[in-house]
């Protein structure tokens, strides 16, 4: 009997690609999205007209939509993806990001063991909880988030991972995923609006793009390497936490010359801080603008996922610049067939 999948969020960049590795492995994909879910059906589309996914209508902060989702598809696994994930936001909606990413939790924890204590579940815990602790991070690495995201998640697995595990046996792991990016990626996160807008400036189709700090440095990896970390997570012996990552630091200006390079466009730096502006052969393409500068910023991320390695195998198979090659090269191509 093929084993039984439910993923939350399995409309967003993750939920796709977990979908379609869960797939090919044989799995009944169940997803769970919200009827009012701003992530269009596309990335999962042709799955879901083949009914390789089945959707069910539900929501993080509703406990009967959890228990009927989790009683019609009756997982042996759930991957809860589903999150307000947007850090930046998450000082605008503090409120709304903790309803989701930790009272959803325990709301979707409690339906699941209500329905079988054996079922395994997986949490998409984030590197955002290591905030200012200093690279490079791991799992014995102290948490010390700085945002309201990195709060509700931290929170969320204090609360409800690690107890519901340690105290009630539960088989609850965590995966501490570093930033992990894709040409699927949501256009308000800073990799791939730096690879659209580089596109279209490339393509003539925009003159210019503002970005907020130049400076932070992210470990950014691939998400379909990502996704069969969660997988092995849930197939080990005992349920545990894992960081994710690949080792790589980058800055976000690191990442915008990398895709100029990528593009054939020869990037020049003028000026200093909110008056910096990145030019290209004699135009500014690239201004800095005070609104993307979020209050509180996590300066230095790079994780050490050597545990992760050992213990699950897994290991990342696409670099920082095999990444930004791939994200430039599919927007390139989708914005020139759009645009003709
Ligand atoms: O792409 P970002 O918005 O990702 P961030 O904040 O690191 O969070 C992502 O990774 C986390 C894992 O650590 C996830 F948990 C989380 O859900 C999300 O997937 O921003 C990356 C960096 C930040 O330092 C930000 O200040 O880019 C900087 N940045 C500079 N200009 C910008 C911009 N970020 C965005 N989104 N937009 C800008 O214009």
């Amino acid at each position: 009997m093929a084993r039984r999948a439910l993923i939350t969020g399995v409309t967003g960049q993750d939920g796709s690609y977990l979908s379609e590795y869960l797939i090919s492995k044989g799995y009944d994909v169940w997803g769970l999205m919200r009827r009012t879910s701003l992530d269009p059906l596309v990335k999962i589309e042709s799955n879901v007209r083949e009914g390789k996914i089945q959707l069910l209508y539900g929501n993080l902060r509703d406990s009967a939509t959890l228990r009927s989702a989790i009683e019609e598809s009756k997982p042996h696994e759930i991957y809860n993806l589903a999150a307000q994930s947007d850090v930046g936001i998450s000082f605008k909606c503090p409120d709304e990001t903790m309803e989701i990413n930790y009272y959803g939790v325990g709301r979707l924890i409690h339906e699941a063991i209500q329905f079988d204590p054996k079922v395994r579940i997986y949490q998409a815990s984030t590197s955002e909880m290591f905030g200012s602790t200093k690279p490079p991070q791991n799992e014995g690495s102290t948490f010390d988030p700085v945002s309201p995201y990195g709060v509700s998640k931290l929170k969320a697995w204090e609360d409800f991972v690690k107890p519901y595990r340690e105290k009630h046996g539960l088989f609850i792991s965590s995966g501490i995923l570093f930033n992990h990016e894709s040409p699927r990626r949501g256009e308000h996160f800073v990799t791939r609006k730096i690879t659209i807008s580089l596109a279209k400036i490339k393509l003539g189709l925009q003159k210019d793009f503002s970005l907020g700090n130049l400076e932070a440095r992210r470990d950014w990896g691939f998400a379909g390497d990502y996704v069969r970390a969660m997988h092995s997570m849930l197939q080990q012996k005992k349920p545990d936490d894992f960081v994710i990552s690949t080792g790589e630091s980058h800055s976000v200006r690191d990442f915008v010359e990398a895709a100029c390079r990528e593009l054939d466009m020869p990037l020049r730096w003028k000026g200093k801080g909110l008056n910096e502006v990145g030019h290209v052969n004699g135009k500014t393409i690239l201004v800095i603008n005070k609104k993307f500068y979020r209050p509180y910023e996590v300066d230095f991320l790079c994780g050490d996922s050597r545990k992760a390695q050992k213990t699950l195998g897994w290991k990342p198979t696409v670099d920082f610049d095999g990444l930004v090659r791939m994200m430039v090269a599919s927007d390139l191509e989708r914005i020139k067939k759009t645009s003709r």
